[in-house]
């Protein structure tokens, strides 16, 4: 077991809890670690104790029975006041820390509105246009008020780096909140089986600069879709009359469906369907090609688009990107 365990020791593992990157995950693995300390004390005490009872008071060929304990009231007070001292030491910290996790204080807390769906990850933040999908972006050293729910099925949003899981629950909103101390991409998952799909239900936290993260505001904020190609305009066309736009939102577009993935910006994230694939011309043919063939039970319906009207919408997505404004950070 311990030669299996280790594996989990890694510290370049992408989602061990046992290298927190935020104070949220730092205190739940101090609160784990510590009430680690407090069992194995108890462990050798108790192990110990069992082995020179065993050793020393085994039988010799005595004929009369050893001195009866029952009823010692010295025992019987000892055994009842250690371990109450135990667990409330344990309490402390639980207590402590549950108060401190349920909600983040302070002033400067960025809101962001998280719903799960059967297999992907919708983000809004609130006061703004801001929509997008299995990428969420945080500025570094603010905490972030995540506020959970779940369009469909129970789903759970874990980023081990960085906090424990909670439960997306449908007509339910939970709370729970996160921070990230260095910038960085930290990786999740859904943490509660949903259904075919689940396994690729991933997500990704961009933990940006705070001017970076300002940057990203900007552009996600105004998006410019100005597709340049004639293969792209084309694509732009085939967008409404293919039926994607019933389902997909494009920011700085019409295009305004909110069954699937809003993609604002496309181009610019790392990954697609819920960051399963690296978003290139390639993966997201594949994807237009055949969704479930790419993502066992994606709820996206297989279009049967020939490969030109492929071709096309490919050159579209690619052009969703909106430049950095000049003279920006
Ligand atoms: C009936 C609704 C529906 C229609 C129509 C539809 N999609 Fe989707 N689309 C979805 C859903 C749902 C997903 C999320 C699948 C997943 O990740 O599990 C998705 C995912 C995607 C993604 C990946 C997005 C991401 O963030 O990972 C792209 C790109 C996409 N669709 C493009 C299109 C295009 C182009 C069309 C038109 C040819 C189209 N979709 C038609 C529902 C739809
Ligand atoms: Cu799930």
């Amino acid at each position: 077991m311990a030669a299996a365990l280790s594996g989990c020791g890694l510290v370049s593992a992408p989602q061990s809890m046992l290298n927190p990157a935020g104070p949220v995950a730092r205190d739940q693995l101090n609160l784990i670690y510590s009430s680690m300390w407090v069992m194995v004390l108890v462990f050798v005490v108790v192990a110990g104790a069992l082995l020179v009872i065993l050793l020393r008071f085994r039988w010799k060929g005595q004929k009369e029975l050893p001195p009866q304990w029952e009823g010692s009231t010295r025992l019987e007070l000892l055994w009842t006041i250690v371990p109450f001292i135990l667990l409330a030491l344990l309490a402390v910290g639980t207590v402590r820390d549950s108060f401190v996790l349920a909600a983040p204080s302070g002033k400067n807390v960025l809101r962001v509105n998280v719903v799960g769906h059967q297999y992907w990850w919708a983000f809004s933040y609130p006061g703004t246009n801001i929509v997008t999908a299995n990428e969420l972006h945080i500025p570094v050293g603010q905490k972030v008020e995540l506020v959970l729910t779940s369009a469909d099925v129970i789903h759970a949003f874990w980023v081990p780096r960085l906090g424990g899981k909670t439960a997306l629950v449908p007509g339910r909103t939970n709370i729970m909140w996160i921070e990230a101390s260095q910038p960085g991409l930290y990786r999740g998952q859904c943490a509660e089986f949903c259904g075919t799909g689940h396994a690729d239900m991933r997500l990704l936290v961009d933990a940006q600069t705070p001017a970076k993260f300002a940057q990203w505001e900007q552009e996600m904020e105004h998006p410019v879709v100005q597709p340049t190609t004639a293969l792209a305009k084309e694509g732009e066309q085939l967008f409404a009359t293919e039926s994607c736009s019933s389902c997909h939102t494009i920011g700085g577009t019409r295009y305004a469906g909110v069954v699937g993935p809003n993609l604002t910006n496309l181009a610019q994230r790392p990954m697609i369907a819920g960051n399963l694939l690296p978003n290139t011309p390639q993966n997201l043919a594949a994807w237009l090609k055949d969704p479930q063939a790419v993502k066992p039970g994606a709820l996206m319906p297989n279009l049967h688009l020939s490969p030109d009207k492929i071709k096309a919408l490919v050159a579209f997505l690619e052009s969703l990107k909106t430049p950095a404004p000049t003279g920006s950070v």
